[in-house]
């Protein structure tokens, strides 16, 4: 295996280190490969190897793994063996991050080992702070660096109004942008390096695919290359994942999907989610609303419900005005949400278990019958 050829996918010292000894040197024999997810759409997983530059290979998956989306997402690393002439992934490695959700009361892991986050809204009608707040909870959660991108700029003339609002989120990374508006998009470029993973989140029709197509035709210098085989990336017209085109010949997103652009970077896009069901997401949540966290410090009582408790510092804050009450209740909805969520999900787990369980008893209790009746 020639691992430096990995280097553009992301591939870094942290999941080289997994491989045992074994494993090590049969990646060095070719034995066993090393693939980057880049498409999941239904029973078909599709990676990027080594060879990379000649587009995506077709992964089989184990029935251990299934269902997939339980234990696989678009921008994992795997280890595959071949079998004739396909690849049967025989490893997922620890990603150094993954998005997951609750959706149909599961757990969805969503995309993993990305370096942003892009929370993309619109200035429209489709903004929503609360929902900005679910974006930002999960990012947190999951370490990974949020960058709230309000797109459709051109469509307002209050930008300056929807961008204070978002600023009084305390997010690092804010950018206004228009599709339409080609410099508008430089304000991207400190994210657009070689190498880098971004995934693309937000409602259906905020722009995301429309994003990413932009950073592919760029009219305007956008990417600041640090790859230093970089002419190979420049040569690659559009490589790897897969650019599901319409009529039109753009990029539309039918699942997830992880598409490389000219300059080397990465990007997974994600077909809109109706509401984001966040799981497991207490301490990302925390972060978000910090501030609430720091006054309910300062309460009286350590273990103030800011019910009617006297000396409530949040109470307080909420009646002169200092915490928005729409902010306070998002935040006890979310915490709710999540403890819920949590419990439903581990609930769907344990059943599932108890039925494995149920059901191995009951093939142990058939074949020691007809053991029994074979006497
Ligand atoms: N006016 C305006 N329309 C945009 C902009 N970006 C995207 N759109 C339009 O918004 C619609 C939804 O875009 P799409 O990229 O499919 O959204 P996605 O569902 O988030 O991937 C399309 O009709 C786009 O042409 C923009 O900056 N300004
Ligand atoms: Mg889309
Ligand atoms: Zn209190």
């Amino acid at each position: 295996m020639n691992i430096s050829t990995l280097q553009p996918l992301g591939w870094s010292h942290f999941f080289l280190q997994q491989a045992n000894t074994d494993t090590y040197e049969k990646l060095q024999s070719n034995e066993l490969l090393v693939f980057r997810i880049s498409a999941i759409h239904r029973s078909v997983i599709k990676g990027l190897g080594t060879n990379w530059e000649n587009g995506e290979v077709e992964l089989l998956c184990p029935e251990s793994l299934q269902p997939v989306s339980e234990h696989l997402s678009v921008g994992d690393w795997v280890i595959a063996e071949p079998v004739h002439e396909h690849f049967r992934i025989i490893e997922v490695l620890e990603a150094k991050n993954q998005l997951e959700r609750l959706s149909n009361r599961k757990r969805q892991l969503m995309a993993a080992n990305l370096d942003y986050l892009f929370i993309v809204t619109s200035a429209n009608s489709d903004f929503n702070l609360k929902r900005l707040e679910r974006y930002l909870a999960m990012a947190y959660e999951s370490n990974i660096e949020p960058v709230i991108v309000l797109n459709k700029i051109d469509l307002t003339d209050k930008v300056d109004d929807y961008l204070d609002s978002i600023r009084d989120l305390k997010v690092h990374h804010l950018v206004g942008i228009s599709i339409l508006q080609q410099d508008s998009l430089l304000s991207l470029k400190p994210y657009l390096t070689a190498g880098t993973t971004i995934a693309m989140v937000g409602s259906s029709g905020v722009g995301k695919s429309s994003l990413i197509n932009a950073l592919f035709n760029q009219a305007v210098e956008l990417g600041t290359s640090t790859h230093t085989s970089h002419e190979t990336i420049d040569n690659v017209q559009i490589t790897g994942g897969i650019r599901e085109d319409d009529d039109k010949g753009k990029h539309t997103t039918t699942s997830r999907q992880l598409l490389i652009n000219e300059k080397g970077v990465i990007f997974i896009d994600t077909p809109g989610i109706r509401e984001l069901q966040l799981l497991n997401a207490q301490e990302g949540i925390e972060q978000t609303f910090n501030d609430i966290v720091f006054l309910a410090k300062q309460c009286k009582f350590a273990n103030c419900a800011h019910q009617t408790e006297p000396g409530c510092k949040v109470l307080q804050a909420l009646e002169s005005g200092e915490l928005a009450q729409s902010h306070w209740d998002n935040y006890q909805k979310l915490l709710k949400e999540d403890a819920f969520n949590a419990r439903s999900a581990q609930g769907v787990y344990a059943q599932k278990q108890h039925m494995k369980t149920f059901s191995k008893k009951v093939l142990r209790a058939l074949s020691k019958n007809r053991l029994e009746k074979g006497k």
